[in-house]
């Protein structure tokens, strides 16, 4: 048997830090089940089985590709219902979406900001080029600009995840 999670990596292989393969980190992790991490540069991802995927992570279960954090998530639970539930049902499944949108809409930004120019510097070569390239035509500025405000991002981050609207 063999399972293996192609994960984001910098140049040093060892230092995972993409929030969305952490999230399959935690699924396998919380139904037991073993498996190899893979450290993937930026470059390396369409090489997975032939091009499957053009992000990370991607779960490679006994040849059986699967990418999407979200959707490694629903497989493990169908792949494995003996183990401990993730979802425990419909419901927990809605939820997490719900969990997941909000993440990507409030959380994601304000933590890209924050750790854009940290994320960054520690990328191999080849990565950093397409990381600038990249990020800057998606942002429409250089990274600098965009980091610029990052200290103050840090300082509003706490009451922004506090932050209570009246209607
Ligand atoms: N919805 C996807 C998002 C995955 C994603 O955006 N992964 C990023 C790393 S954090 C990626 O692989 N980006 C590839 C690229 O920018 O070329 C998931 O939950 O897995």
């Amino acid at each position: 048997m063999t399972r293996a999670l192609y994960s984001l990596c910098g140049a040093d292989e060892g230092r995972f830090f993409s929030p969305h393969c952490w999230k399959a980190v935690m699924a396998l992790a919380h139904k037991g089940l073993d498996f190899e991490e893979i450290p993937t540069t930026y470059a390396r991802i369409r090489e997975i089985g032939g091009g499957v995927s053009s992000t990370l992570p991607v779960l490679d279960d006994n040849g059986r590709l699967i990418s999407d954090s979200f959707a490694i998530a629903l497989y493990l639970e169908e792949a494995y219902p003996e183990r401990p539930s993730l979802f425990n049902g419909e419901g927990g499944k809605a939820l997490s979406r719900m969990v997941e949108g909000y993440s990507q809409m409030i959380i994601h930004p304000a933590i890209m900001r924050i750790a854009l120019l940290d994320i960054h510097a520690i990328l191999d070569e080849g990565d950093k080029a397409y990381f600038r390239q990249s990020r800057e035509v998606r942002l429409g500025k250089p990274l600098e600009v965009f980091a610029a405000d990052s200290e103050a991002e840090k300082a509003a981050f706490g009451a922004k995840l506090g932050r209570s609207v009246t209607c």
